[in-house]
Order: structure tokens, then sequence, then C-alpha cells
């Protein structure tokens, strides 16, 4: 496992404010800003290193950096700032294992989702840099002239993302907003900074200019609130709960910001009878215990046919089991810990001590923030059947058919994704289209590709990330009109 960054070296390269510096400080005044954040291990609880937090004035200085470098970046060649792009893919590549170590410790990830997660910050760089020269304008035939529309960038855009993903959902707003010529200044969660200060340093080392993209770790009231109310900032990517999303929204309004949201879910796994019940049941624990649930697609309501909930049910007892929990450094394992303690008393929350669980799973003893995988009996209405747990829990919910399978699976204020599974191919079409929700996945629960749009209906979010118009969302569209002089 390699070192943890120097954290001196991490605020020199990330953001040259100082923000991100570890220094011995005296600890902090109760009422008021932290002056540095402490990064735990969640595995043993463990202290791992402490990082300086961000003040407003550090974020006043970080976009006026971010707003100087942007025009240098947007006069690039197209061409060039693709190279750069590819570069900087290419030093994460070099770094996937370190970086996935990283997540492992600051975020308690099994080692294995980890390198995944490290891998997907590469794809979505080269993805993003393939998409620079391909974003273009259009003529369009009018009267009296031509007609041109150009996709401008925005600007400075602020990433503030969440502790669930740290790495990936760092990088699903910074890769496309730089790849349309913009700088982002990326506020990590106050729980895992890390990633972030690593990433930040491995684009310098890619050559990218000195102050586009900055890492800025700090609290979301202080730091995070700075960010969005910036008259400097034109856009805010905020990843994280629906409280929060709904008051950035309103803060975005005061100065007309962009602003895109991705707010979690409660997403149904729908399983019909004529389903392959050995495969649904067999990939059902990964739904909703991949991350320890700490996961916005989740799969977190198990809607079953009632005609094959009781061989449902034996068949996913094992498959639960199997689902190791332990050691995120060790290979084998599958389940790692919860962020913090705090998230940890937030899920105790919702088990009722005298609701039984249908099936509970075995986590390590000792330190660290476990918490069993644990399958409920739910009843429309109980809060673990309609609020997001954040957690490894599920909630089992029979069905008579499709319409209420429909019924149940739209009973809900979020909209994330979904799954269902059957092989009947026109019920699929139909159930696909009927659930409201941004990504549905048939006889599958993957939700989540570089290459496809991800987002939500409803309280879920507000406009689309990653896919083929990533991009685009970092862009203002300009309309020109060129007279030729000719009679309108
Ligand atoms: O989220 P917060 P929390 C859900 C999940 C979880 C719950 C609480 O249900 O249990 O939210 O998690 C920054 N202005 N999700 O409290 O507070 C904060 O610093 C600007 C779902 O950790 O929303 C962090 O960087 N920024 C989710 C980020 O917002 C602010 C992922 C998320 O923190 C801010 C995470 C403010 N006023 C939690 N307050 C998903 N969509 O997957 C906080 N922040």
């Amino acid at each position: 496992m390699p070192d943890l960054p120097d954290p001196t070296e991490a605020a020199t390269a990330a953001t040259a404010t100082a923000a991100a510096t570890a220094t011995a400080h005296p600890p902090p005044p109760p009422a008021g800003p932290r002056e540095q954040l402490t990064v735990h291990d969640p595995a043993t609880g463990r202290e791992l290193t402490t990082v300086r937090a961000a003040l407003p004035e550090d974020v006043d200085r970080a976009v006026a950096r971010a707003a100087e470098a942007q025009r240098g970046w947007a006069a690039l060649a197209p061409a060039d700032r693709a190279r750069l792009l590819r570069r900087f893919a290419g030093t994460v590549d070099a770094h996937i294992e370190e970086l996935a170590q990283l997540e492992v410790r600051e975020a308690g990830h099994p080692v294995g989702n980890a390198r995944w997660e490290a891998g997907n910050v590469r794809d979505l760089l080269e993805y993003a840099a393939g998409g620079v020269e391909r974003l273009t304008g259009a003529q369009i035939p009018v009267a009296g002239g031509v007609n041109l529309t150009f996709a401008e960038p925005l600007g400075v855009v602020a990433v503030i993302a969440p502790w669930n993903f740290p790495m990936p959902i760092a990088a699903w707003g910074t890769a496309p907003a730089l790849a349309a010529g913009n700088a982002v200044v990326l506020k990590p969660a106050e729980t895992t900074p890390l990633t972030a200060l690593r990433l930040a340093e491995l684009a310098l080392e890619a050559g990218l200019p000195e102050g586009l993209f900055q890492v800025l770790p700090g609290e979301g009231p202080v730091a995070g609130t700075a960010l969005v109310d910036h008259p400097g900032v034109a856009k805010v990517v905020f990843t994280g709960s629906t409280a929060v999303g709904k008051q950035i929204m309103a803060r975005c309004a005061a100065t007309v910001k962009r602003v895109t949201l991705e707010l979690g879910g409660k997403s149904p796994n729908i399983v019909f009878a004529d389903a392959d019940l050995e495969a649904a049941a067999a990939s059902a624990p990964g739904s909703f215990l991949d991350n320890t649930g700490q996961d916005c697609c989740a799969r977190s309501r198990i809607l079953v046919q009632r005609d094959v909930l009781d061989r449902f049910l034996e068949l996913l007892e094992p498959a639960v089991h199997a689902f190791t929990a332990g050691d995120p450094a060790d290979e084998a394992t599958a389940m790692g810990p919860l962020i913090s303690a705090a998230q940890r008393a937030r899920v105790r929350g919702y088990v009722s001590e005298d609701a039984p669980a249908l099936i509970r799973g075995r986590v390590p003893d000792g330190p660290g923030y476990w918490y069993p995988a644990t399958v409920l009996e739910g009843r429309p209405g109980d809060r673990a059947a309609v609020e997001e747990v954040f957690g490894p829990v599920a909630v089992v919910l029979p069905f008579a058919d499709e319409d209420e399978a429909v019924r149940l699976a739209n009973d809900t204020a979020y909209g994330l994704s979904g799954s269902l599974w059957t092989r009947d191919g026109a019920r699929a079409l139909r159930v696909s289209r009927a659930v409201a929700a941004g990504n549905l996945s048939v006889n599958s629960h993957s939700s989540v590709r570089y290459s496809t749009p991800f987002g939500g209906f409803k309280q879920s979010g507000l406009g689309r990330e990653l896919g083929p118009d990533a991009l685009a969302a970092f862009t203002e569209t300009k309309n020109v009109f060129i007279s030729t002089g000719e009679q309108q």
C-alpha cells in the first residue's frame, strides 16, 4: 500500500491557495468553520491524516485563478486540449493502483471496486477528450444571411462531490467540463478528500495549466456555500442529499447559475414470476450491498411477484451470505464498512427492533463502522421502504400483477434507477417505459457507463451526466447571424 500523499505537496499542486495544507492547528472552536478536516479509515476508525479546510477567502482566490486559467485553456486549439486531457488519462492510468489503495483507505471500498473506480476516471477522461474536437455548432438556413451557432464554454464550474464514490463522481463533472473549455474548482466531501487531491496532482503532472483544475477540501456549509454563491462560478454540479440539493438549487437562483443535481434514489428491483429466478436472486445482493448500500442506484426495494416470493427468498438468502463483508484491502472482500459512525447511526435508525429481519448477514467484530446486510419485510409507508437508507438494507414488497408492480415502483419521490427481471420481451419494454426513472436495466443491475446518460427523474435530480451529451451540459449555445445584405 502506498504512503498517503504528503498533504503539503497536495495543496501546492492542487490549489496553490494552501487551502489543503496539513499543519498542526489547535482544535477548532466549537462554533464556526473548522480549520482542518480529519480523514479516518472507516474499516478501523483510525485517523489517517488531516487536511486544511478551505475558507471563503480561499474560494475567492481559487475562483479568480480558475477564471484566469480558463481564458488560456479556451483559447487553445481543440486538438491541444484533447491531447492534454488524454495525457491526464495517461497519468491516472499509471497510478490506478495507488489511487485504488487510497480509496480503500479513506472510503473503505473493496480493492477490486476501487480499481474499477480509478479505471472509470481514466476512461471518462479519454471519452471526454474524444469529444473536444466534435463539439461543433450548426449552420441554420435563414433568409438574408448566414446563421451560425457556437458551443461556448461557461467559464468556471464548481463540482461538489460526495463521499460514496469520491473518485468517479469527481470525474463525472470535471472531465466533460474541462473538455468543453471550462475550469473546475472541485470540493470533495469532508470525509474523503485524498483521491481528489491526488487527481489534481496528476493533472499538473500531465501538463494541464496551473489553476485549471483545483481541489479545495472544505466543509459543505462553508467552502461549498461560498462556491455556490460565488458570482464568478457559472455552474454548480452537485451530487449529494436531496435536502442539500434543494438548498443549492435555490441559492443558484440568486445568480441564475446553471445547475446539475444528482440526489440519490430508492430504486426498485422488480422480479416477475416468469423471470430466471436463479439469476435474479444471485445478482440481487450486489444491487443493494455494493458499496455497502451507499450507492445512489442501490436497488433497495425488492418487488417480487407473490407467486414466486417464497422461492425467491430461499434463493436470496445464501446469495446474501456469500456477499462477504471484511477487510476492504482483501481481494476476496465483497462489502466494506460504512463511511462513518454517523452514517452507521443513521442506518440503524431505519431498522426497527420489533421488525425481525428476513435475512441478516455477518460483519467483522471490532472497530470500524460495520453494519450487516439486512433484508426486511417491507410494508408500503414504512420509512425504510420509502426513504434512502444509504446502507446495506433492502425491503421486500410482494405484488400481484404488472400494474401493481409499476404502481409500487413509482410510489416514491425519487426516480433514479431500477431493474426488472422477466423473460417476456414486450413486458420488459412496457414496464421500462412505465417506471419513472432515469436509468432502467432489464435482467441486469447495471446503471452506469461513461458512454451512456445518467441522471434522475423527479426528486432524484436535474440534468444528465456522462454519455454523448455530457460536454454540451457545460456549454452555452450562442447564435450569430451574419447579414449578407440581401432582402429579408
Ligand atoms: O450528504 P450531503 P451527507 C444521501 C444519502 C446520505 C445522505 C446524507 O442518503 O445518507 O445524503 O449524506 C456538500 N452547500 N447522499 O450528509 O451533506 C458536502 O460537503 C454546498 C446521496 O454526507 O448532501 C459534500 O461535499 N455544499 C448521495 C456534499 O455536499 C454542501 C451521495 C454531499 O453532502 C452543503 C451522498 C451546502 N450547504 C449522500 N452541505 C448520492 N446522490 O449518491 C453539504 N455540502
